[in-house]
């Protein structure tokens, strides 16, 4: 009997350790374990001993099915360790790898000429400055010298945030309040610029509710409209990529500037498309609105805590979308928020194309 257990401990355990796949170990569970098992079995004669040989055999034919059942286990977690080690090793991910041909994404036009400008404008000193897009009213109207009455304010050009507020809340039509929280919270001088969305209640085929805006404001001493329009034509140079971009400025009326002046580039005809270069005087050119601009109102100066006959500036505005348009050549500002993939394949720009003003801001 003593043999014959050792024997089927030292076949147990054999088996145990060549068994190389689990199914393979579970038939030798069962084949010991099982309700026909060899164990199972010896467990089951020891009812027919006396009471001195069940004394003898008891212990050992237990200690063998302990020996058994902790091989098995101790196998099975082996198995599972070592094919997890396995998957591991084939799904591998190297992160070093180049992305392109590998991740189809592209990068969406508004998200590249964003990224432009925060490169042209960083070499120009200028910050980036964000906010929140739902606004209260004061930040987004009256600090803006935006009176109650104005129309902008009205319930159909502006979308109001429905409940009870200690002040209207908006989402803001401008990125302006986020320049506004600058200079409140900021010391002069202010160099930003303030990308991002911005909400107005208009749907047609040339205004979407939602739309890119980017500002920048500059405020310190002795600032004067020839700051401005050099600052914006050495922005236009480097955005267009061209020496000989010409500018407008023709004067016009916003509320938080004064004097305020609509900025026009030049442009010429090319295959029936505009291109942007040279003046807008010459034969077959015209001149086309690209910016708003002024200097601070010195209400808005005002408002914002700082004195008037200390800090002056400039600011200007425009549309991020319609920059993308005129400058990768879209004619329907509608798909650049429909999502679809075919758009953005073709519009889209890869990851690696990131803009530096060495590398070249365009494509
Ligand atoms: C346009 C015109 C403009 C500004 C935006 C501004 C901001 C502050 C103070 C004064 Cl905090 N002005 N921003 C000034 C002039 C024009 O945008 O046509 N935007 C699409």
């Amino acid at each position: 009997m003593t043999t014959d257990l050792d024997t089927l401990r030292g076949e147990l355990l054999a088996a145990i350790d060549a068994a190389t796949a689990l199914d393979a170990l579970e038939a030798v569970r069962v084949q010991a374990l099982g309700k026909q098992g060899a164990i199972t079995g010896l467990l089951k004669t020891l009812g027919k001993l006396t009471p001195e040989e069940r004394q003898e055999q008891g212990p050992r034919i237990h200690s063998l099915r302990e020996a058994v059942t902790e091989a098995l286990a101790s196998r099975k977690a082996a198995m599972e360790q070592a094919a997890l080690e396995a998957r591991l090793a084939s799904e591998t991910v190297d992160m070093t790898l180049p992305v392109d041909g590998v991740a189809p994404g592209s990068v969406h036009p508004v998200s590249q000429v964003m990224d432009e400008l925060a490169e042209i404008f960083a070499d120009l000193g200028f910050a980036v400055a964000t906010g929140p897009e739902v606004e209260d009213d004061w930040h987004n109207f009256t600090a803006l010298n935006i009176p109650e009455t104005h129309p902008a304010r009205a319930m159909h050009d502006t979308f109001y945030i429905a409940g009870e507020h200690e002040r209207p809340m908006v989402l803001r039509t401008h990125t302006s309040p986020v320049q506004i929280r600058t200079m409140t919270s900021q010391k002069p001088p202010i160099r930003i610029i303030a990308p991002g969305r911005v909400y107005r209640s208009d749907s047609d085929a040339t205004h979407t509710p939602m739309f890119h805006q980017i500002e920048g404001l500059v405020i310190d001493k002795g600032i004067t409209l020839g700051h401005l329009k050099w600052t914006l034509e050495t922005f236009l140079k480097a955005f267009f990529e061209r020496d000989d971009i010409v500018l407008r400025l023709r004067p016009s009326y916003f509320p938080f500037t004064e004097p305020s002046a609509e900025v026009d580039v030049g442009f010429t005809w090319k295959d029936g498309k505009r291109v942007i270069g040279g003046s807008g005087d010459a034969p077959g050119g015209g001149w086309m609105e690209v910016l708003g601009s002024g200097m601070v109102h010195r209400r808005v100066i005002e408002a914002c805590g700082l004195d008037p006959e200390e800090w002056q500036g400039f600011a200007f505005g425009t549309g991020v979308d319609r920059l993308a348009m005129l400058k990768y050549g879209m004619d329907d500002l509608r798909p650049f928020f429909d999502g679809d993939l075919r758009w953005l394949k073709h519009y889209g720009f890869s990851a690696l194309d990131v803009p530096t003003l060495s590398g070249g801001v365009g494509a």
